[in-house]
């Protein structure tokens, strides 16, 4: 089967033979550096993968099969991922962040075979977690743990684990190369079938309008697990030119800006609240910076002063990314003029994409005025992973995408990201589901009934606020939080803001007043009546 999309680049391949095309291509030069310095080329990445990738199908892990990874910006995260894609393995793109009820939902609806964990990152007991879902989920056969962990009960150790070249998988650019984690905005989570022609596609063209190429030095400082860091064109983008990944665990600025002088980085993906932090951090002041030649920003609204800022802070062109796992790229082109680049978060990346903006019927609202952005394209998915009673409401009978963004159009085609409609909270560029959120809350004792708002906020870009309707006696947020984390929730959902409200605000269609509650969140923090 043929890799169509790609007119340019070398030939278009299935994911698992890309890092043996790369070592061919580039095998000395450097591939990976992390934090410590040290140094992985090509050749050393894939002979790494290739023997990792032996000793999973020894140990009975199949081609088509899924594997769950949960790792964080190691050397370990990229042996295993490309281990995978040799062996034909489907990764399952969990975020290191994640916890217990996320990975347990995730497994029910994946079914892997095997989980890749860190051997205690941070305080987390990645291997308990494990040994729970094993206990769970019958299916889970591998645990894969990468370090050397005092007990690692039944974990193989991804260090360790070699054997023989396995069968080569027999891949047509239809099939699914790996699970993306979409954002959300159920209590379920969902997952993202992306295939082995779509994705290439995705790194490799947008590696080619990002004008990346064998010099470069991209730092992957958000996790690499996120379709923006992956391949928008990420670490995969740059692998495909035969640049450098500069890896880290830690994106705080007194870490990452010595790091950029360092290894001379010169291509950067941010978040707007990381790029905020960067920019009014002190440190780079003490840093050379200038080996810079890219800040793309993505993710989250990227306000125009900030752009401006940024643009005066790290002294290089900046490119705004407004993306999604499911597939739409947009990306203002490194030529266009300053104000496009401030003011608009760009046009799509293929001449194939197409974008409808619609009303709440479905109709195309006039140009120049905004509407929700529906999508289908070369690389867009047409349907979540086994969620055929979600695709009705999320893909319209035609195959669109519905984004639950609200966008318009300028008179140079270039898009503006103007709100949403989707009850997601967009915090640090995460994607958190309202209705998840309540649900959780709504399973605690003492809460009657609970409602999450996304509430501006100067740090996270948006903040979770949950209102929450107490049964009889008053509520302890603190006790809330810690309830909600004990109970497995991930971190970064757990609300920032806890209120408690006697009457729900109503609509004049008597729905909750979702907006009436994010005034009421911005009035309470900020100590107004
Ligand atoms: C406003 N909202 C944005 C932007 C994404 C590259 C870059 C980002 C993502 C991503 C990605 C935005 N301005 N510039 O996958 O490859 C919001 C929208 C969108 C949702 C998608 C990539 N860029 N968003 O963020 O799947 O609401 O992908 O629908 O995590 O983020 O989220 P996600």
């Amino acid at each position: 089967m043929s890799f169509p999309h790609v007119q340019n680049r070398s030939a278009s391949l299935p994911l698992g033979h890309c890092l043996t095309q790369w070592a061919r291509d580039h095998g000395a030069r450097v591939a990976l550096v992390d934090e410590s310095g040290e140094r992985l080329s090509y050749s050393a990445l894939q002979e790494r993968a290739e023997r990792l990738a032996g000793g999973l199908y020894a140990a009975g892990l199949r081609s088509g099969e899924y594997a769950m990874m949960q790792m964080p910006n190691t050397f370990g995260f990229f042996v295993a991922f490309f281990a995978l894609l040799r062996l034909g393995a489907i990764p399952v793109m969990a975020m290191p962040n994640q916890r217990e009820q996320d990975v347990d939902a995730l497994m029910a609806l994946a079914r892997p075979a095997a989980y890749f964990i860190p051997d205690d990152a941070g305080n987390h007991d990645y291997l308990a977690l494990a040994e729970r879902m094993r206990g769970r989920h019958e299916g889970l056969r591998l645990v894969v743990v990468d370090g050397a962990p005092e007990d690692r009960r039944d974990a193989l150790i991804l260090g360790n684990l070699q054997g023989p070249a396995c069968p080569w998988p027999g891949h047509g650019a239809r099939d699914t190369a790996l699970l993306l984690l979409s954002g959300g905005t159920t209590g379920t989570p969902k997952l993202i079938p992306r295939t082995h022609g779509d994705y290439f596609y995705n790194f490799s063209a947008s590696a080619e309008l990002c004008g990346f190429s064998a010099d470069m030095v991209f730092l992957a400082v958000l996790p690499a697990a996120h379709n923006f860091t992956l391949a928008s064109p990420g670490v995969l983008g740059t692998f495909q030119c035969g640049g450098t990944v500069v890896t880290t665990t830690s994106a705080s600025c007194d870490e990452a800006m010595p790091l950029i002088e360092r290894e001379r980085v010169t291509h950067v993906a941010l978040v707007p609240p990381l790029a905020k932090l960067w920019v009014e951090g002190r440190e780079w002041e003490d840093s050379d910076l200038s080996s810079l030649k890219l800040v793309q920003v993505g993710g989250a609204r990227l306000e125009a002063g900030l752009a401006r800022q940024l643009l005066d802070t790290l002294g290089c062109p900046l490119q705004q990314v407004f993306g999604m796992a499911e597939g739409l790229l947009c990306y203002t082109r490194l030529d266009d003029p300053l104000e496009t680049i401030i003011h608009t978060q760009g046009r799509p990346l293929s001449p194939e994409d197409e974008i409808r903006l619609v009303d709440e019927e479905d109709r195309e609202v006039p140009e120049g005025q905004t509407g929700q952005l529906l999508t289908r394209g070369p690389y867009t998915i047409r349907g979540y992973f086994r969620a055929p009673v979600q695709n009705t409401s999320s893909f319209t009978e035609d195959g669109f995408y519905r984004s639950g963004d609200l966008v318009r159009r300028d008179g140079n085609g270039n898009l503006v990201v103007e709100g949403r409609i989707k009850e997601q909270i967009n915090r640090c560029g995460e994607k958190i589901s309202a209705a998840e959120v309540e649900e959780a809350l709504s399973a605690l004792h003492g809460v009657h009934a609970a409602v999450a708002v996304g509430v501006p906020d100067a740090l996270l870009g948006e903040r979770i606020c949950a209102f929450i309707k107490p049964e009889g006696q008053e509520i302890d947020p603190v006790a809330i939080k810690a309830a909600l984390r004990e109970r497995g929730l991930s971190g970064y959902k757990v609300p920032d803001q806890i209120e408690t409200i006697a009457e729900w605000p109503l609509t004049a269609a008597r729905k909750i007043d979702k907006r009436r509650l994010v005034t009421i969140a911005t009035q309470r923090a900020s100590g107004e009546p």
